[in-house]
Formats: structure tokens, C-alpha cells, sequence
């Protein structure tokens, strides 16, 4: 059993649980807008938000970045004899994190978790061992697995990719990879299963082979998804959308292309996307956008909740803070329905000069505080009913006669013409309104 359950160590002694103490509260290590048990419409916050912590970025990552080196040093590494030994520990913090931050789920890669070893088998035994001690946590904290993941980008026999990679040796490899944490995850009892294509893309097409890659990409997926249902699993998968970095472009450029590979391979019926706010504005769009556009073709699933910044072109990966971001966010996520299977994970890191053992806490506190505020405001604005009683009405002109036959498909092309010919007139000079919404949004945003 883990040294924080056994008493024999703690990673973060200084902190206790994470309470709830309101909005003046000027305690950093407390929660000032997410209450868990707080009813909001017919849910309780914890239910609506269902908060993931990446294990990757959390326990991981130590500062490290193309200009310098290690500013975190982790104690559960600096202490650790072995790798084996660094990841036992590693988990120890983990759960002890999770528990005392009050989140009910966590997501990781297999080599997060595991390091890799000298052969597959190797690999995997790490790999098991360490699911077996996760097991024992989870049941001992009552956290659940939102979702497993295998690392294909790291190794440099991925660099070419992995999938979609010229050789056939490494994409057997990434498959041998693949069903590995797909076994550690239905071992935890995931509830998801998500593929990221890293590497899946191209740096130059005059190397690249496109229409075979997307071939190998799409009966990939699909046969991993056979293997992952053959087994028993029951969760979604996902397939998480980036336009580039690490590669120039990459296949799964954001949800509308997604959506596309999913049909023309098959896979629209398992697969669901997992919608990170970064690559949403890396990929020209705002995190609205993605949102709606994944509820609107019915593959809305789950999210990564971590920001950019909006100067900067890349994956900064920030915790989020922004209340319009957030109420944005959770306006498009509560008029899709909700969660259900999926949850906010906090793909985020802290910054490389936040070095204080606290600064993970108040990241996610303020990450988990934003969002719970998103989700007031959005259910503010879902219940007074204006903004969307506004576009209701916009549209109502296909509710009834003439417009409500067209959508159900009664009318031919030249009825409609014949309709148009006789419409002429007034039609379409009508006031869309951007600024009154926008300001009554605001209105919201102060609780009024
Ligand atoms: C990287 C991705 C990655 C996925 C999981 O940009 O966000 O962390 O979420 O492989
Ligand atoms: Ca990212
Ligand atoms: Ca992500």
C-alpha cells in the first residue's frame, strides 16, 4: 500500500484537504466558487465538472523546456532509487494530490505511469505492476480512471510517426504498445480511452505518402477499437484534435476534419472527440466554436480544459482562468447535454518558474474555481432563457409553414424557388443583435 495511506510519507505536508470557503475567502488553498456539493439545476457541481488531473503534467514534468533544465526537481524522483522505484513514489504523490484537491478521476499515458523497458515484455510488466498498485489506490481514495492513453511521440523510433509512420515494423510496434494500455485501462476501470496523433501527420508532403497514411491511421484505430471491445471494454474512445506541433500539420487537424475521418473509416459510431481549449486556438478557432461544432455533429465527449495564450502560437498548456472562456465553455457543454461519460482534464502544467510545492495546488484550485464559475454563469443564462430564447426566435421562421416543410424535407427546389420568387421584399434586414447579447452575457458574468 502507498506511503500517504500507510503514514510513512507525504509528499505535500504543509497541505491539508482542499475546502470550500467562498468567494472573499483570500485563502490560496481554498476553493472560492467550486463547491462539489452544490446543486446547480438538477446536478451538483462535482457531477457537472467531473475535474480530471493529467498525471503527465502534474507528476511528470519538471520545468524542463528547450531553453533550460530541471526547476522542479520532484522529490518522489529525486529520492527514487530506481525507475520502478521513481514510479512507485510517483503514484504515492499522485493519489495523495488527487485526494486532498477533492478531484474524482485522473488520466495518464503508459509511460507516464510505467517506464518503458528493455524489450515489450519488459514493458508491460513495468507497466502492470504499477496498474496493480493504481488498483489498489483507486480503491482505497475512491478516484476513477476518465481515461488511458499510450505515449507514441516520445520515443525516437516514433519520429516519423507512429500509425501513420513509412515503416510497417513501428506501426506493429505502436499497436503492441497500444494494446497494452488499452489492457491497463480496462484493468482500471477507464472510462475512456484516448488517442492523440502526436506524430500522426507530415513535416513535408514530399516525403509523404498522405492518402496511405490516413488508410493506415483509420484501420488502426478501427482494430484497436475491435481488440479494445473484443476484451470487454465498454468505455468511449476518443481521438483528440491538434492541427500541428510536434508535426507541421497533423491529421487530426481539429473536430470538423475529425468528424470526417471518423465516417470515412468507419469508427463514427465508438469514437467521440476529447476537445482541448489549446489546439482549438491553435487550430484558428475559440473554444466555443469546437464545442458547438462537436455537439452539432453528435461527437461531443470530453475535454481538455487547458488554455493558451492568445499572443502566443503554441501549446503553452495553462491552467484556465478566463470567466468568459469558461461560462463560454460550459454554455456550449450544458446545451450538449453535459458530460456524461467525460470530464474537464487539466492538460496543464504550471509554469517553469513556478517552483513553490503549493503552486500545483492553486493551479488546479484556480483552474477548478474558473470552471465551476463557468458553470454558474452558464446555467444563469440557460435558465433566464433570453440568449437562447433570442436564437429560438431567430430561427423561428422554419418552426412553422413554409420553413418547417423545408426541414422536414417537403418541399422540391423549385417549390422553394417559386416560394423566393413571391418572398421578395423586406426579408433578411433584421438586427442579429451581437452587441445587446454580448452585453447581456456580461450581466450574467456579475450574477445579475
Ligand atoms: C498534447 C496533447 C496530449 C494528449 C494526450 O498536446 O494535449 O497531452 O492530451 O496524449
Ligand atoms: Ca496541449
Ligand atoms: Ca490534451
Amino acid at each position: 500500500m502507498a506511503d500517504y495511506y500507510t503514514g510513512k510519507k507525504e509528499y505535500f505536508p504543509k497541505i491539508g484537504k482542499i475546502k470550500y470557503e467562498g468567494p472573499r475567502s483570500a485563502n490560496p488553498l481554498a476553493f472560492k466558487y467550486y463547491n462539489p456539493e452544490k446543486l446547480v439545476g438538477k446536478k451538483k457541481m462535482k457531477d457537472h465538472l467531473r475535474f480530471a488531473v493529467a498525471y503527465w503534467h502534474s507528476f511528470c514534468a519538471d520545468g524542463t523546456d528547450p531553453f533550460g533544465s530541471v526547476t522542479h526537481p520532484h522529490p518522489w524522483v529525486t529520492d527514487g532509487k530506481t525507475p520502478m522505484d521513481i514510479a512507485e513514489h510517483r503514484m504515492d504523490a499522485a493519489f495523495e494530490f488527487f485526494t486532498k484537491l477533492g478531484v474524482g478521476f485522473y488520466c495518464f499515458h503508459d509511460r507516464d505511469m510505467a517506464p518503458e523497458g528493455s524489450s515489450p515484455a519488459e514493458s508491460e510488466k513495468n507497466l502492470f505492476t504499477m496498474v496493480a498498485r493504481a488498483k489498489k489506490l483507486q480503491k482505497a481514495t475512491g478516484i476513477k480512471l476518465l481515461w488511458g492513453t499510450a505515449n507514441l511521440f516520445s520515443n525516437p523510433r516514433y519520429m516519423n510517426g507512429a500509425a501513420t509512420n513509412p515503416e510497417f515494423d513501428v506501426l506493429a510496434i505502436a499497436a503492441n504498445q497500444v494494446k497494452s494500455a488499452i489492457d491497463a485501462t480496462i484493468e482500471l476501470g477507464g472510462q475512456g480511452y484516448t488517442f492523440w496523433g502526436g506524430r500522426e501527420g507530415y513535416m513535408t508532403l514530399l516525403n509523404t505518402d498522405l492518402k496511405r497514411e490516413k488508410d493506415h491511421i483509420g484501420r488502426f484505430l478501427g482494430l484497436a477499437r475491435d481488440y479494445a471491445r473484443k476484451q470487454g471494454f465498454k468505455g468511449i474512445f476518443y481521438v483528440e484534435p491538434k492541427p500541428m506541433e510536434p508535426t507541421k500539420h497533423q491529421y487530426d487537424y481539429d473536430v470538423e476534419t475529425v468528424a470526417l475521418f471518423l465516417k470515412n473509416y468507419g469508427l463514427e459510431k465508438d469514437f467521440r472527440v476529447n476537445i482541448e481549449a489549446n489546439h482549438a486556438e491553435l487550430a484558428g478557432h475559440d473554444f466555443f466554436h469546437e464545442l458547438e461544432t462537436a455537439a452539432a455533429l453528435g461527437i461531443f465527449g470530453s475535454v481538455d480544459a487547458n488554455r493558451g495564450d492568445f499572443i502566443n502560437g503554441w501549446d503553452t498548456d495553462q491552467f484556465p482562468w478566463s470567466y468568459y472562456e469558461t461560462a463560454l465553455a460550459m454554455y456550449a457543454i450544458l446545451k450538449a447535454g453535459g458530460l456524461s461519460a467525460g470530464g474537464l482534464n487539466f492538460d496543464a502544467k504550471i509554469r517553469r518558474n513556478s517552483v513553490d510545492p503549493a503552486d500545483l495546488f492553486i493551479a488546479h484550485i484556480g483552474g477548478m474555481d474558473a470552471f465551476a464559475a463557468g458553470l454558474e454563469i452558464a446555467n444563469r443564462v440557460i435558465k433566464d432563457g433570453v440568449i437562447p430564447g433570442f436564437v429560438k426566435k431567430r430561427y423561428g421562421s422554419f418552426s412553422t409553414g413554409s420553413g418547417a416543410k423545408f426541414e422536414k424535407g417537403q418541399l422540391s427546389f423549385t417549390d422553394l424557388a417559386k416560394l423566393g420568387g413571391e418572398k421578395y421584399g423586406k426579408a433578411g434586414i433584421t438586427s442579429g443583435r451581437q452587441e445587446y447579447l454580448e452585453s447581456v452575457f456580461n450581466q450574467y458574468l456579475l450574477g445579475l
